[in-house]
């Protein structure tokens, strides 16, 4: 069994079966725990702590280990890792620059890891990185490293269409490329949202390589089914729609949301998860728009928990982005 707990202090105090987690908030100079931590370091907004920490924990065993840069632990069929790569440590070529050569080497390193671990299947990753908007050599540094991991994944023969991870791709103040994954000994059941075109067959306006992700998965540690929503934003088909409405956006939003929740009550083992016992993360492109988004959330998902940062989504025209979990018990 898996279980996930917030907790607002400076540094979470260890209990036992922690497989990792995050840090969102204020940078901290506090200790970070000893297990895989990310570093989600951005403004928090509406929050009563500089910082939070988001930890997963398991009841069984948890081993440790460090393989080419990523900390990871792993406990009866579930891993969790973390990855910060350096762009400066990686040559900028004509044909491929920093970021996507960091891209691609971070996804290669998680591939060779998972397959020593016999854990193969690669579940959710959450992808930070800074300057995410900014153009390079003539492309958007989000397309850049689409390159990168589409290439990996590709190089790794896992293929970049259908059977694909849950994720966001989000951009922070500087720092690098900051990558976390969950995988799993079992497949993840993809989910897509029939308001959308999958972001794997977004047409080429978006850049010369699609994003590699789904909608959503539902993946199966022991006795448990557990729903992750990627960054879900206001695109319906593969346009954004509502541009410079944020209160539109958030309502879109969440309507893409519904709707892929909708799509995984069809294929989900468990009785149907409905979005006011998701938690969400919120990421929202302008600080000022906080109070709208927060106003126009509440009547959509009541008290469900809500973490609100100000980060860059990867379309400059998007003001927000919306990302969820859910976890059911399975019965046998
Ligand atoms: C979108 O739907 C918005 O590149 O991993 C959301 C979730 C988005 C994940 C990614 C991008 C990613 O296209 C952006």
């Amino acid at each position: 069994m898996l279980r996930f707990v917030f907790s607002p202090s400076a540094v979470s105090r260890e209990t036992g079966g922690e497989l990792g987690g995050a840090v969102v908030g204020e940078p901290s100079n506090g200790v970070l725990p000893a297990w895989p931590v990310q570093r989600v370091f951005a403004p928090l907004l509406g929050a009563t702590s500089a910082a939070i920490h988001e930890t997963w924990l398991s009841d069984h065993p948890v081993r440790a280990g460090r393989s080419e840069g990523i900390g990871w632990h792993r406990a009866d069929g579930v891993l969790y890792g973390t990855i910060e790569l350096n762009e400066v440590d990686f040559p900028d070529t004509p044909g491929c620059s920093s970021l996507q050569a960091a891209s691609a080497e971070a996804y290669r390193r998680i591939f060779r890891l998972l397959d020593e671990q016999g854990m193969p299947h690669l579940w959710r990753v959450w992808n930070y990185l800074g300057n995410i908007n900014l153009e390079t050599g003539g492309l958007e540094r989000y397309r850049q490293f689409n390159i990168g991991r589409q290439d990996a994944f590709l190089e790794c023969h896992r293929g970049a269409t259908g059977n694909v991870p849950a994720a966001c791709a989000i951009g922070l103040i500087g720092g690098s490329l900051n990558i976390a994954f969950m995988a799993g000994a079992t497949p993840a059941v993809p989910v897509e949202n029939p308001r959308q075109v999958s972001a794997y067959n977004y047409p080429a306006d978006y850049g010369p390589r699609s994003p590699t992700f789904s909608r959503a998965v539902l993946v199966h540690p022991e006795g448990q089914e557990i729903l992750f929503v990627s960054g879900t934003a206001s695109i319906v088909g593969h346009q954004t729609v509502h541009p410079g409405d944020v209160v539109g956006q958030t309502r879109e939003s969440m309507a893409n949301i519904g709707a892929v929740v909708g799509e995984a009550a069809r294929l989900c083992r468990s009785p149907a998860f409905v979005l006011a016992e998701l938690s969400y993360r919120v990421y929202i492109r302008h600080a000022r728009d906080f109070q709208k988004v927060r106003d126009t959330l509440k009547p959509l998902i009541g008290e469900a928990e809500i973490v609100y940062l100000q980060a860059d989504i990867c379309r400059h025209d998007l003001l927000l982005e919306i990302e969820a979990f859910a976890s059911h018990a399975l019965e046998n």
